[in-house]
């Protein structure tokens, strides 16, 4: 495993940053349908697990997925075109914001459903290990699916079969509206001590202290040592999706969001590097986006007779018209 790379974490972190507010302009553009789950301000948590983790291993993400596709190093063009909806989309613009999917670099996707991505994660890896294949995977789930059951059957497999996941929860302190405290009974890092499991706490922000919290981690799992858990304690800057922005929820104090600001993983990994390095990184970014921009937008939207393909093993034709 390599060590830490603080140009690569923050063109990672800076990435995700500005993707992200692309995304939400194409949004506002009405370019992407039905919305997106910012990830703005937990960039450096995507960022620093997947900078320890080997090309081959594996991935999943939630609802709040577009940092985790991304910074396991699928191509941000490909991806926005999936979030427009266009046959270049990583999925042909049938999986959208919150199941985009590149098996190629080993994400197995998004996932809209609040704890499913554990179990999902759990399981490929058990397969690839069974077939002798040497990986290991992540998985990311925030504070409102340590509630569900799904993620603690995973827990307990993952636990007793020692399948080398790491689960790590992003803790940004609100489900939707309702804060943690109002929600989880005992703790979180219990959770996995309930199941046998070790569970760091790191400070999401500092996109350096996950990849070195996540890296011993990755290094114990592949000896062998089991799955193990990382809280990640981060703050989401915008909305829990993008149709917050027309109506006001008030369900976090002003200060609470402005102080929260100030502990900018973009600028916090930003203030490690010279300056010139640090905009050079900057303008390759923009670039990169621009371009990304230009290809979403150039691609063309599905053919509404082919809604049906690549849903089913046994090909179903869809009907067009007349229903
Ligand atoms: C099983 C399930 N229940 C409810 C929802 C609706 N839902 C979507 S996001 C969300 C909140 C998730 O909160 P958290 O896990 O803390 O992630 P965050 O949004 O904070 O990133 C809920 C309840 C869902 N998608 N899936
Ligand atoms: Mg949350």
């Amino acid at each position: 495993m390599t060590g830490p790379d603080p140009v690569r974490l923050y063109r990672t972190v800076r990435l995700i940053r500005r993707f992200e507010e692309r995304a939400i302009e194409l949004v506002d553009a009405g370019e992407i349908v039905g919305g997106i789950h910012p990830y703005l301000g937990q960039e450096g948590v995507a960022a620093g697990v997947c900078a320890a983790l080997a090309a081959g291993d594996l991935v999943t993400g939630t609802h709040r997925g577009h940092g985790h596709v991304l910074a396991k190093g699928a191509d941000p063009a490909r991806m926005l075109a999936e979030l427009c909806g266009r046959v270049t989309g990583l999925n042909r613009g049938r999986g959208g914001s919150m199941h985009a999917a590149d098996f190629g670099v080993g994400v197995l996707g998004a996932n809209a459903i609040v704890g499913a991505a554990g179990a999902i994660l759990t399981g490929a890896v058990w397969a690839r290990r069974r077939r002798g294949d040497d990986v290991v995977g992540a998985t990311f789930f925030g504070d409102g699916a340590v509630n569900e059951g799904m993620l603690l059957e995973a827990f307990n497999l993952a636990a007793l079969w020692r399948v080398p996941v790491l689960f790590v929860c992003e803790n940004n302190g609100y489900a939707t509206t309702m804060p943690v405290e109002g929600a989880v009974a005992g703790t979180i890092a219990g959770r996995a001590a309930a199941f046998g499991m070790p569970a760091t706490a790191v400070d999401g922000q500092d996109p350096e202290q996950v990849r070195a919290v996540t890296a011993a981690a990755v290094a114990r799992m592949r000896a062998g040592g089991g799955p193990e858990l990382v809280e990640a304690r981060t703050y989401r800057f915008d909305a829990h999706h993008t149709f917050e922005h027309r109506v006001r929820l008030d369900y976090r104090p002003p200060e609470e969001v402005a102080a929260a600001r100030l502990r900018d993983p973009v600028l916090i990994q930003g203030d490690r590097l010279p300056a010139e390095v640090r905009a050079a990184v900057d303008a390759e970014v923009e670039a990169t986006l621009t371009a990304a921009v230009d290809f979403a937008l150039a691609g063309p939207a599905p053919d509404p007779a082919t809604a049906l393909d690549h849903l089913y093993a046994s090909g179903l034709t869809a009907r067009t018209g007349g229903g």
